[in-house]
């Protein structure tokens, strides 16, 4: 009997070790993502600008890894968002574009998800920010006076607190663990994007009450919240409302209690900022002081939003244990529908640095964005790679940290690069596709864009759509900012790129 229990208990011991060499193999590591929304590769200063100036987040880069050529899939930020979140190229599913803020859930529940691999790792989960991925349950108008069912925490937050869509879309309202912050029974929130609700006064009637213009022709003209005309009709909810001076510094509030709340087991925060997304509408203490318009502004709001996470951070001692990304959703666009002097007080600031299109573009300014790691004694400071990787690749680079099998249908288009995340290797992908005005293709150094029909600068944005009715070929190694179309010299190139974008189309 003795023996056996000592058996038993050097049994118990050998597997311990095992254990726990396992677990010193594998770190666990808090991870915060920080998403800027709409910031273009040309708008921080490690990344070239000079008429501003971006500190805190430039300490990422200084302290850490910055990458080159690191892309969202997409030149908007819905699709962009849910390649993140679930691993598959979002043109796989139809209604991945840019939704409106009564948008049901297009999150699959059925599948992992980034927050979910986290989750099944012993993480504790929180989102915070934007959202724009939909809420509540398909073909059912959502009740914005009721807990939501099938919301953000269904999908693999055990937190979150976020807007539902855009700011200048309604509902303009905050929504905590799924429900509205600040419903009151007797002041119901209602939401229409068709026909007007309410009888509050919209922008296209009384332009007289608005403190930030739209732009001619875009509408952002219906209901107005805080003197701001928005994209659709809300009603009720009076307490409800957001006040966008104020939405940075309650985002990044909440950000810094769910860490504090979990400084002491691993977590990973989807922290998702409203800046620098329009209306741009920063608190006092940044208004005018970019010189560069709102927009400026904004950035340098985002930059300070960065900075108090750094702060947090050390001041709780756990900077070493946190790896950081820094990213955007999509690339840069000046007017996005209201007069905020992005256009007018530019001041020589160039959003795209050396790239070509913006925002919606099928060229690399649509997707190729600023993507900053750091990670304090794990990933080399300084460091820069120029590897292709795309955001949808995190998802199964975290599950291989954890030693997850990623079932086929999850996360189909995602790849391991964890070492390519944090410099231990400088290879990225080989292929991947974009998706703008057009689809594109880059393999190594050649980016095909497809034929595509549409005007080649947008009317209402301008920024260059990347169309064209014949196929475009690029050498992005010595053309960064695609200036010379290489197609009709290498037709063998545009063949098979081309068939590659059909062959991984028809997976
Ligand atoms: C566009 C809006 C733009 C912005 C964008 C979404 C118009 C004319 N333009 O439709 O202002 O809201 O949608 O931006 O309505 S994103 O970053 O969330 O994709
Ligand atoms: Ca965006």
């Amino acid at each position: 009997m003795k023996k056996l229990v000592k058996a038993a208990l050097l049994c118990l011991c050998v597997t311990s070790v095992q254990v726990s060499a396992q677990t010193a193999k594998k770190p666990r590591p808090n991870v915060i993502y920080i998403y800027a929304d709409d910031l273009g590769y040309g708008d921080l200063s490690s990344y070239g600008a000079t008429k501003i100036s971006t500190p805190n987040v430039d300490r990422l880069a200084k302290e850490g890894l910055k990458f080159t050529n690191a892309h969202s899939t997409s030149g908007t930020c819905t699709p962009s968002r849910y390649a993140l979140m679930t691993g598959q190229y979002p043109w796989r599913k139809k209604g991945t574009g840019i939704l409106p803020g009564d948008a049901a859930l297009i999150i699959p529940l059925e599948h992992k998800t980034l927050p979910s691999v986290f989750q099944k790792a012993g993480y504790k989960t929180g989102a915070v920010g934007k959202w724009h991925l939909g809420l509540g349950e398909a073909d059912q108008k959502i009740n914005w006076n009721a807990p939501i069912k099938k919301g953000v925490n269904s999908v693999g937050f055990d937190y979150s607190f976020v807007f539902p869509a855009t700011s200048d879309r309604v509902p303009t309202i905050f929504i905590e663990n799924d429900n509205v912050v600040g419903r009151e029974e007797n002041d119901p929130i209602e939401v229409d994007y068709k026909q007007p609700v309410g009888n509050e006064p919209t922008g296209k009637d009384h332009p007289e009450l608005l403190k930030l213009q739209s732009s001619p022709n875009h509408g952002h003209n219906n209901t107005i919240v805080n003197g701001i005309g928005r994209i659709g009709y809300m009603s009720g909810g009076k307490k409800a409302r957001w006040t966008d001076e104020e939405v940075a510094h309650v985002f990044v509030d909440r950000a810094e209690s769910f860490i504090e709340q979990h400084q002491k087991e691993p977590f990973f925060l989807y922290f998702s900022l409203n800046d620098i997304h329009v209306p741009r509408m920063p608190s006092t203490m940044f208004k005018g002081k970019s010189g560069l318009g709102l927009r400026g502004d904004a950035i340098l709001q985002l930059d300070w939003t960065v900075g108090r996470i750094l702060k947090k951070l050390e001041a709780l001692g756990i900077e070493k244990n946190t790896l950081i990304i820094f990213t955007s959703d999509n690339g840069p666009v000046l007017d996005d529908g209201y007069a905020d002097g992005a256009v007018t007080q530019l001041n020589g600031h160039n959003q795209l640095g050396p790239l070509r299109g913006g925002k919606y573009s099928a060229f690399e300014g649509g997707t190729r964005v600023p993507f900053l790691v750091r990670w304090p004694g794990t990933v080399k400071a300084g460091a820069v790679s120029d590897a292709l990787v795309c955001q949808i690749d995190l998802i199964a680079s975290f599950a291989n940290l954890f030693g997850q099998t990623l079932a086929k249908e999850d996360a189909p288009d995602s790849q391991n690069l964890f070492e390519t995340f944090t410099g231990k290797n400088l290879k990225g992908r080989q292929i991947l596709v974009q998706q703008g005005a057009a689809f594109s293709l880059v393999k190594e150094n050649w980016k095909y864009i497809e034929p595509a029909k549409g005007p080649k600068v947008e009317k209402l944005t301008n920024v260059e759509s990347g169309t064209n009715d014949d196929p475009q070929l690029y050498d992005l190694r010595k053309d960064i900012g695609e200036k010379t179309d290489l197609a009709s010299q290498h037709p063998e190139i545009v063949k098979e790129l081309a068939a590659i974008l059909q062959k991984i189309r028809d997976e």
